[in-house]
């Protein structure tokens, strides 16, 4: 993959978001049929990072769908099968179903992640979304994003809104998101960092996805998230729709931590969460990301 950052022209990026939106959109129409025998297909990282036969399914409805638009495009998806792509310079990162486990039990908090990146999205640090959607069916929301186009939301078949974060200026006051991960010592950890944590703020929600995390940051329904162990698949679109909504997006690929807030506790939020860790001994390396 390619280790160019070059943000694609203005008629390139209008049309790698409008693909975005469509492929998001008929993946999360597939999933929202939802087999009634739905059941753990296989398992990942630990017996808990699940996958199911639609996870599969609505990632090579995706695969097919970019492959056939942009055929020189790489792709990397949370499912098994990337692709380095032949020399277009965007890469499709992409979670087909983010939020499995909610999926799995029949919780409408799940989305389809679909983002074109420049740069290698294998290489922390080394990428950065240019366009992408995040689309929650059972919810009915639809978030895009292009680099300088602003973020928009569109609910069930409403008017399509720009999206704005809070103005939250006080961490006691703030909503903050965050998720805990699959491995039983991640979840420990975490568990440990947020009892210094959720003192300190108005209070805490665990969504189960990542990407509508970032998005709810990004319209407002948050006022700031934090969770460590995120894999490009997770975040790339919403990262992309954060910031293009005016939020703050920090991934600190060392330390495999991101956070996410409206401007106004961004520096209050790194520092709390800084603090906290620095409290909580170390878990041992997570594994480097990658598919399957
Ligand atoms: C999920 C993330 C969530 C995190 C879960 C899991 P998946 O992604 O969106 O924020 O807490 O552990 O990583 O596995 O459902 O695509």
């Amino acid at each position: 993959m390619t280790s160019d950052l070059t943000t694609p022209g203005p008629d390139e990026l209008a049309a790698l978001e409008q693909l975005a939106v469509a492929v998001a959109t008929e993946a999360g129409q597939l999933v929202l049929d939802r087999p009634s025998d739905l059941g753990v297909a296989a398992t990942k990282s630990s017996d808990t990072d699940i996958v199911t036969v639609m996870d599969q399914r609505a990632q090579d409805l995706i695969r097919t769908r970019l492959g056939a638009a942009r055929p020189a495009d790489g792709f990397q998806g949370e499912e098994a099968g990337g692709s380095t792509g032949d020399g277009s310079g965007i890469t499709w990162v992409v979670d087909p179903i983010d939020g499995t486990v909610n999926y799995l039990y029949g919780i409408p908090a799940y989305a389809v992640s679909v983002a074109a990146v420049v740069g290698d999205p294998t290489v922390p640090g080394a990428w950065r979304p240019v366009a992408g959607a995040v689309v929650g069916p059972a919810l009915g929301e639809t978030y895009r994003a292009r680099v300088g186009g602003g973020a928009f939301r569109r609910r069930g078949d409403g008017p399509e809104t720009p999206i704005v974060p809070t103005g939250c200026t006080d961490l006691g006051h703030a909503l903050i998101g965050t998720g805990f991960g699959y491995e039983a010592a991640q979840r420990r950890w975490a568990a440990e960092v947020l009892l210094h944590v959720i003192p300190q703020v108005r209070d805490i929600r665990r969504i189960g996805s990542a990407a509508l995390d970032l998005c709810h940051v990004a319209d407002g329904a948050l006022d700031g998230y934090y969770e460590r162990g995120l894999n490009p698949w997770d975040l790339a679109a919403g990262w992309l729709v954060l910031t293009e909504a005016g939020g703050t997006f920090i991934d600190v690929p060392t330390g495999d931590l991101t956070w996410a807030a409206t401007a106004g506790i961004a520096a209050e939020l790194e520092r709390l969460v800084t603090g906290a860790i620095e409290r909580v001994p170390p878990v041992r390396p997570r594994s480097a990301p990658g598919p399957g």
